[in-house]
């Protein structure tokens, strides 16, 4: 196993079930020749990026809007990838991808969140450099952020995140909470941006107290972005359903959401399609919209603020009748 690994242990896009594998960490490649300068080592506090923003402007703004309002804010899934767990290759054509855009944007979506690595686990596939996501969004990414939609880059490459908020993007998307690439949370301090810190572990351990391992995980976030000079209400956190968890763990993270609460930053839920679904109700990943639609309620029962699906007119529309309902009791 390569020493940077990742995984959400989620099925392949057949639905049958992986072995958690891993995704490697590339050195940030050169090939794109990018207009910033790539962090040396020097550590956390290290800030080689030019602040072309200061803090809490632009995607602050925009987030912070968002996070006001009574409903979560939907965030939906862009995976412009050959392998994602449940829409591979689907929208790896950039006319497909902007297409798919339109259609969120259409259905009410509050931010885009856009990938060029699948953290689905994978066997023999030849590791994703930056190289290959940047070209992978080249393409797509200014006509996503022309559709005049907050965007988040789904990335946990610094070098990738630079070149999407050079492109226009305005949040960072890490599913490795600033702890993977030492260079993540120095370019989010400089571009004054926000940033979802997702827990995230190489693999699952049913043997493990899921909710300490999270907290100590987020404790070290923080304590990297406080050291980078991210300022918390730059700050998202993320349980992470289905990295390096158990489908159980997944559940637990999910029932204990509350406990979350003690840091005293917004919440994101992704249960969108993931395997703990098939777990209680075999199914295929776009079989299980009504698992996720469960999860994601219930998410947003305890304080949730932004929820990330594939499914954004149905997630709304579900998040929509919960709430009157619960202004009325
Ligand atoms: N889940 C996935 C990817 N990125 N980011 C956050 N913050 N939270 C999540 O739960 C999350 C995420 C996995 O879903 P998807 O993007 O559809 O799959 P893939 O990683 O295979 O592209």
């Amino acid at each position: 196993m390569p020493a940077c690994a990742g995984t959400t242990g989620e099925d392949d896009a057949s639905g049958a079930r992986k072995i958690d594998d891993a995704r490697t960490l590339p050195a940030p490649a050169s090939a794109l020749n990018p207009p910033y300068p790539t962090a040396k080592a020097g550590g956390m506090n290290a800030s080689p990026f030019p602040s072309v923003a200061p803090a809490g402007s632009a995607g602050g703004g925009a987030l912070r809007a968002l996070l006001e309002r009574p409903i979560p804010a939907v965030m939906g899934v862009l995976n412009v990838t050959p392998d994602s767990f449940s829409d591979g290759g689907e929208f790896i054509a950039p006319e497909q991808a902007l297409q798919r855009a339109r259609a969120m944007v259409a259905d009410g979506v509050d931010i885009i969140d856009i990938g060029a690595e699948s953290t689905r686990p994978y066997t023999g596939a030849r590791p994703v450099t930056a190289a290959d996501e940047m070209s992978r969004l080249k393409p797509v990414l200014p006509g996503v952020v022309a559709l005049g939609v907050p965007v988040s880059i789904d990335s946990m490459k610094a070098e990738v995140a630079a070149f999407a908020l050079d492109q226009g993007a305005a949040i960072v998307n890490d599913v490795w909470g600033l702890q993977r690439d030492a260079a993540m949370a120095p370019l989010i301090a400089a571009r004054g941006v926000p940033v979802i810190v997702m827990h995230n572990r190489d693999n699952a351990d049913p043997a493990i107290d899921i909710e300490a391992d999270m907290k100590a995980f987020f404790l070290r976030s923080l304590d990297i972005a406080a050291k980078a000079g991210i300022p918390r209400e730059n700050i998202v956190l993320d349980p992470g359903i289905g990295f390096g968890k158990t489908a159980e763990q997944s559940i637990i993270a999910l029932a204990r959401l509350r406990e979350f609460d003690m840091f005293g930053l917004p919440i994101l839920v992704g249960a969108s399609r993931k395997r703990f679904i098939a777990s209680l109700s075999p199914s295929e990943p776009k079989e299980r919209l009504p698992g996720s639609l469960a999860a994601h309620l219930i998410a947003a029962q305890q304080g949730a603020k932004i929820i990330r699906t594939h499914d954004v007119a149905e997630t709304l529309q579900a998040l929509r009748v919960a709430a009157a309902i619960e202004s009325k009791q």
